[in-house]
């Protein structure tokens, strides 16, 4: 078992050590993300948009162990929405996951299997709770990184296929300098 542990920043929620692997997802990485697909094409493809840092010391899919992972996105926007991460359900829609905010400022979007689209903002320090059944999302609506540490079960896994298809119900847009959620038509 892979038990080495990482070290935590608790300023910026930074996760360091010889387990911690590292994802980065990049401007190419978001093709269909957005409602503005020109803008994105606008941009460097190789640009950073978020990066996971992610502790895994149970197998994959296996009930029982717990993961930690911090993820930090980079300030940013394509067209009007803000640089944010693809969002998922979990593949065992009945897991749920704590994100707690260490630096910058954002929102937790949740959608829930009805289809139904809230967001909470997040900032240093608040801790939110994803129940089961909800898809999530964080975007970065600051003008500085934004990093927040999860923790999830190990046998959630993640189902980006029906985000990825059918989107959110509702687009989180900076709306005359706000950030407001907008149903999608
Ligand atoms: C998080 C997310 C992380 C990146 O660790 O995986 O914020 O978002 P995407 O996975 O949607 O690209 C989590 O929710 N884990 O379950
Ligand atoms: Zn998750």
């Amino acid at each position: 078992m892979n038990t080495a542990h990482p070290r935590l920043n608790f300023s910026t929620a930074e996760i360091t050590g010889a387990t911690v692997h590292e994802k980065r997802c990049t401007v190419a990485d978001m093709q269909g993300y957005y409602r503005d697909e020109p803008a994105r094409q606008h941009l460097d493809p190789g640009k950073l948009v978020y990066r996971v840092q992610a502790w895994l010391p149970a197998p994959e899919g296996q009930e029982g162990g717990l993961f930690l992972g911090t993820t930090l996105i980079e300030p940013g926007r394509v067209g009007d929405e803000y640089f944010m991460t693809k969002g998922h359900f979990h593949l065992n829609r009945n897991r749920s996951e704590f994100y707690i905010t260490a630096a910058g400022s954002g929102a937790l979007i949740l959608m829930d299997e009805n289809g139904r689209t809230v967001f909470e903002p997040m900032r240093p320090g608040s801790i939110h709770y994803i129940p089961f059944h909800c898809a999530h999302r964080v975007a970065n609506t600051g003008d500085s990184l934004l990093s927040f540490l999860a923790c999830w079960p190990s046998d959630a896994g993640h189902d980006y296929g029906t985000i990825a298809s059918r989107g959110f119900s509702a687009r989180l847009r900076n709306i005359n300098g706000t950030p407001a959620l907008v149903e999608v038509a």
